[in-house]
């Protein structure tokens, strides 16, 4: 402690006494889980190297030696020095989680690496494991070439919550090739003797294993240890990490140790310039940043490392972006065209935008006309999930990199977008039906729910259709009786409610709306049949339109979660960071709320749209 006081105070005022360096504008304290793993070595490397670019900032670093109660300290003693900032890579994500949401009341922090439960923070940037456990699968898949093939797997133990998605995203893979055979074994410290230890004892249970997966380079390199002069010396080995210098994954590629490494990168770069953007409030800010991880092999690591230093280039003349849009199917969609528009003319974009009505084939269309006028970028919007593969695949042929904005699709080739800018609607789903449970009690029947879906197949409409369902799971007095579709349109909404009405006496006491549109419709609905909104039935939406939040200070909406339609300034910039040559995380976060009676009156004035 003392020499951290020491150490800020020496900083502080050496930065006074002298005329020649810039003021220190902003103290970002660090909270490190450890400073030993050699990750969180390459993560402090980072933070200081960028750091060291933007003489406006001093970081101080205080290490919690992977103890949650010294890391809770820790925080509390950055925080009397009067950091401006944090960023915390947590021991722990659970035990830190109140820590965290209490120093976030206060000032922003940055969480790396391991997610913490809710949204109490401003920003999370990490990998997605996830992807790299899958990664990792379809390399193995790659290398068995349809054989029969036997997998050793050294993985975390069970509170390594990157080692748990990891083996997920692998299991995935596997379940979809019956010939890839595994063998798990726990290395609990993740250490590279730990590693070298266990496969060197499991040395006659090797003959049969094909290749050795490490979840980290450090214990891929222990398994070379084990096994480099014996009779499985041959065997592939794929680690993860692909961190450069001494021992590093790249290193042991290039000296052919190991076969194959998928990159998790640290986001401490990212962390240190998204500081910056938080501290001077520039918009736009995402909630989170999940970056994207690379399968490194000796085929593509010259080129790898050529893309790592590489310098930016400036951009001559716009850009020219072909956008296929969904349409002008609710407020959310007319806010979210003019974000777009505006943005296109800040970032000096040529953008070309079409309105599919909500037709998938328009947009398809739309996409292959954008190959044809040789678009620098293709975004679309999808209006469902699915069916997106061939044209993608087209764009991806035609060299056009292909960036998705506020819908998502689902496909099992990530390679086939670059970057996702969007909501977490799975969350949406979750703070839409945390509310109902908190504020319409259960009397003498369960509650019944009417559910307004979208357009079935949209991201938004499955996910949260899927989030809503995933709390209202949790307790049994919660029920849906209905779910229908809406379309998102306010004629939906009515049409809905109507029907049911002509089915049903009214027995609903919740309303859940996919968005505030279809919740609008239903108000029309509800009071043209005598029926109070908001009081004989609670109504729950999801976008937070002017009119919505207007209908909740009338007392005819209860709850509206927040989905921002904000997008244009996010993907501008992700388009001009990719022509200018920049690598584009994997999906970008938008930040998002919820308005209740407590805060409409408040809000209602800086709302936009
Ligand atoms: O919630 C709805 C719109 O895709 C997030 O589409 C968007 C949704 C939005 O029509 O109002």
């Amino acid at each position: 402690m003392l020499a951290a006081l020491v150490f800020l105070a020496a900083l502080l005022v050496g930065c006074a006494a002298s005329d020649t360096l810039p003021p220190v504008t902003y103290v970002i304290g660090i909270s490190q889980a450890n400073m030993r793993e050699p990750w969180r070595l390459v993560l402090t490397r980072e933070l200081q190297e960028e750091a060291a670019k933007h003489p406006e900032i001093r970081l101080v670093f205080v290490d919690a030696t992977q103890d949650s109660d010294k890391q809770i300290k820790d925080i509390e003693r950055l925080l009397g020095y009067g950091i401006d900032l944090l960023i915390v890579s947590p021991c722990d994500a659970k035990q830190l989680t109140p820590i965290i949401s209490e120093v976030y009341q206060d000032i922003p922090v940055i969480v790396l690496d391991r997610v913490v439960e809710g949204y109490d923070y401003t920003l999370f940037i990490g990998p997605d494991n996830e992807s790299i456990g899958k990664q990792a699968g379809e390399a193995i898949v790659n290398m068995a070439g349809g054989q029969a093939f036997s997998v050793l797997e050294l993985r975390g133990g069970a509170n390594s919550q990157a080692s748990v998605s990891r083996s997920r995203g692998l299991e995935g893979v596997f379940a979809r090739h019956p010939h890839i055979r595994t063998q798990v074994v726990v290395v609990e410290n993740e250490t590279r003797d730990a590693a070298e230890d266990i496969v060197a004892s499991l040395d006659g249970q090797l003959a049969d294993v094909d290749v050795i997966f490490a979840h980290n380079d450090y214990m891929a390199l222990g398994a070379h240890r084990a096994i480099r002069n014996g009779p499985n010396a041959a065997k592939k080995i794929i680690g993860v990490d692909g961190f450069a210098g001494q021992d590093g994954g790249l290193e042991l590629i290039r000296k052919g140790v190991i076969d194959e490494t998928i990159t998790s990168p640290t986001g401490g770069r990212e962390a240190i310039q998204f500081s910056l953007d938080i501290l001077k409030r520039v918009s736009g800010v995402p909630k989170q940043v999940i970056l994207r991880s690379h399968n490194i092999t000796e085929a593509n690591i010259e080129s790898y490392e050529r893309s790592l230093d590489k310098a930016p280039r400036a951009l001559t003349g716009p850009v020219r972006v072909g956008y296929a849009q969904v349409g002008t199917e609710s407020g959310w969609r007319i806010a979210n065209n003019s974000s777009i528009r505006e943005a296109a003319i800040d970032f000096n974009v040529e953008l070309t935008m079409i309105d599919a009505n909500q037709v998938q084939g328009k947009q398809i269309e739309a996409v292959r006309t954008f190959i044809e006028q040789e678009m620098d970028v293709i975004v679309i919007s999808p209006v469902i999930d699915s069916g997106w593969e061939p044209v993608l695949r087209e764009a991806k042929r035609a060299g056009i990199p292909v960036l998705l904005s506020d819908r998502n699709i689902s496909t099992g080739d990530d390679d086939l977008f670059l970057t996702y800018i969007g909501a977490d609607f799975i969350e949406e789903g979750r703070r839409a039906m945390r509310w109902v449970e908190a504020n319409v009690s259960p009397d003498k029947h369960p509650v019944r729910i009417l559910e307004l879906m979208g357009t079935i197949g949209a991201t938004p409409t499955i996910e949260r259709k899927a989030g809503f369902e995933a709390v209202l799971a949790e307790n049994g007095s919660y029920s849906i009786v209905e779910s229908i579709s809406g379309d998102y349109t306010i004629e939906g909404g009515r049409r809905v409610v109507e029907n049911y009405l002509r089915w049903n006496a009214w027995d609903i006491d919740v309303i859940f709306a996919h968005n505030d549109d279809m919740a609008l419709g239903a108000i029309q609905a509800l009071e043209s049949a005598g029926i109070r909104p908001g009081e004989d039935v609670k109504i729950v939406s999801v976008d937070g339109t002017k009119r919505a939040i207007k209908a909740i200070i009338d007392g005819k909406l209860n709850c509206v979660v927040e989905c921002n339609p904000f997008l244009g300034p996010q993907l501008m910039k992700a388009v001009t960071d990719l022509m200018s040559g920049k690598e584009l995380p994997l999906r970008i976060i938008t930040d998002e709320k919820v308005f209740t009676r407590e805060n409409a009156e408040e809000e209602l004035p800086g709302r936009s749209y």
